[in-house]
């Protein structure tokens, strides 16, 4: 036989036993156990959903409606099903979740619906970044390494409203991260509606961090009811954060009666800790709060109060305070108004999230969370675990993605180095080494995107993405299934997904395609 004649015959037989018969993996965060067999599952000819208890019903919806949307058919009568198992299992903890595709029939179990969800999302997700309408026959074990998966939107400096809210929200829904942390409040705008005191949006909610003349722009209660039903539909916690006792110029603006003054760079920054009236009114707004979002927690910041508390000095009712109470200076006036916030709190039923500031104030061990963000102070995360406290991993390096993600770029911030994607992946394995102990206080990791640069949908988009899907693969992934290059190889995939998601992010390889947005 000549030569080119067998070349051709050997390239037939190869690919009539094609690999892409059994298409690669393209799952991100990457499930910690996939055990591959032989044979594929067809979507080709349309599916059934079975379930084993009617209380997955509305789970089944969702997922009818996911699956249609990648042109698959979802029909009863199909010979080929997804059934879902809610299982009385103990081995099954919480969002851990079992995918087994056969031939003919896939069965996602789990112990909880939470569980079921993350179990589905892996097999539309394979669809969906494939491309294709076969997955391989495999069983997937998989369960997160971290409870909390978190992502931070600023919705102070600048607005963008429920509908870019909700698309945020479903693309973490689709990498498995489980925690919205809503910044609802700071110096340049109140954003949600308080039906007590209706001036802190239609007074406070004027103006944004590039423009002060910016007309009100706010969440009414609706709206907010609307968004956190959304994210209830796609196990996303909401967790509101209204910042205090500092960044509270907007609020102060509305109501300068429960104003504690600032400082000349700061003004007004500060609500008035010695004046007792504020603790009531604080207390009323969180309560309404609290009626908005089923959430354990409530975020009342604590952070920066230093920037703008300098008329604290001056202040009759604040030495007064002092005096009564044996406060030595202005941060233990800051520690009791922590302290009095968080039995507010108590009362109303929920429990205490803060910046690391919180952690000096003695606020309860047993039921307060905090957020380190401090990169350059290690030693605020050692006295967190040390003292017991959940804590939640967010530093400036590299979790900040109001941080450029690449040398070349020019918008966003700097310190002693950036945060690439790569640096996103790697936390926290490339810079802690936990004990045990204090491994169980650690609740998860979240990135927070600040915006008093960000003014504009696109820009958001383009610190965010690929940033925070690097970040929910470190989550969710154990560090030992961890591997960048097959992150990295999958990105073009993640890439395409984004385009049909119309979303603006940074491509780090095509330097022609996204470029900064215009300011
Ligand atoms: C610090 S993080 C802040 C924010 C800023 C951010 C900018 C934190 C608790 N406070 O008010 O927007 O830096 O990176």
């Amino acid at each position: 036989m000549n030569r080119s004649i067998f070349l051709i015959i050997l390239a037939i037989v190869l690919n009539s036993c094609k690999p892409e018969e059994q298409p690669a993996w393209a799952l991100v965060p990457y499930p910690n156990a996939i055990e591959t067999v032989k044979g594929v599952f067809s979507f080709e000819r349309g599916i059934a959903i079975s379930l084993s208890d009617a209380s997955l019903q509305g789970l089944s919806e969702f997922y009818g409606k996911r699956l249609s949307d990648l042109g698959v058919i979802v029909d009863a009568k199909a010979d080929r099903v997804i059934d879902l198992q809610l299982l009385d299992s103990k081995s099954l903890k919480g969002e851990a979740y079992v995918l087994e595709i056969n031939k003919k029939r896939i069965v996602i179990s789990a112990a909880s619906s939470k569980g079921i969800f993350y179990g589905f999302m892996s097999l539309w997700q394979q669809l969906s970044l494939s491309g294709e309408k076969v997955i391989s026959c495999a069983r997937i074990t998989d369960a997160p390494r971290f409870d909390y998966r978190g992502f931070m939107l600023d919705e102070s400096r600048h607005f963008f409203g429920k509908e870019k809210v909700k698309q945020y929200i479903d693309l973490m829904a689709s990498f498995k991260l489980n925690t919205f942390h809503w910044h609802l409040t700071d110096a340049p705008g109140w954003r949600i509606e308080i039906k007590a005191f209706p001036k802190l949006t239609t007074v406070g909610g004027q103006g944004s961090h590039t423009n002060p003349d910016a007309p009100a722009a706010y969440y009414t209660q609706e709206d907010i009811k609307e968004v956190v039903a959304y994210a209830a539909e796609r196990f996303v916690t909401i967790i509101p954060e209204i910042d205090m006792p500092g960044h509270a110029t907007a609020a102060n603006k509305a109501y300068p009666e429960f104003s504690g003054g600032g400082s000349e760079k700061h003004p007004d920054f500060t609500f008035d800790p010695g004046n007792e009236a504020t603790y009531g009114y604080l207390t009323t707004i969180l309560r309404e709060v609290a009626d908005l979002f089923p959430s354990n927690y409530i975020h009342l910041g604590g952070d920066e109060v230093h920037f703008g508390n300098e008329q604290w000095h001056h202040n009759a009712g604040i030495k007064a305070l002092m005096k009564r109470e044996s406060l030595e200076d202005l941060v233990a006036v800051e520690h009791y108004f922590m302290r009095r916030m968080t039995d507010s709190l108590k009362a109303i039923g929920k429990h205490l999230a803060g910046w690391d500031e919180i952690v000096a104030s003695g606020v309860d061990r047993q039921t307060s969370m905090i957020y380190w963000w401090r990169h350059d102070k290690t030693d605020k995360l050692e006295t967190a675990l040390k003292a017991g406290y959940k804590t939640v991993l967010c530093p400036r390096r590299p979790l900040y993605f109001d941080f450029v993600q690449h040398d070349s770029l020019k918008n966003g911030r700097r310190w002693e180095g950036f945060n690439p994607l790569r640096d996103v992946y790697q936390y926290p394995d490339s810079t802690h080494r936990f004990a045990e102990t204090d491994l169980k206080l650690i609740a998860g990791l979240q990135a927070n995107l600040w915006t008093e640069r960000l003014a504009t949908d696109d820009w958001i988009d383009f610190m965010t993405f690929p940033r925070l899907i690097a970040m929910s693969e470190a989550a969710w992934t154990d560090e030992a299934q961890k591997d960048w290059s097959r992150f990295d190889a999958t990105l073009p995939k993640l890439f395409a997904f984004l385009d049909s998601m119309g979303i603006y992010y940074f491509n780090e390889l095509d330097s022609e395609h996204k470029k900064e947005p215009a300011i």
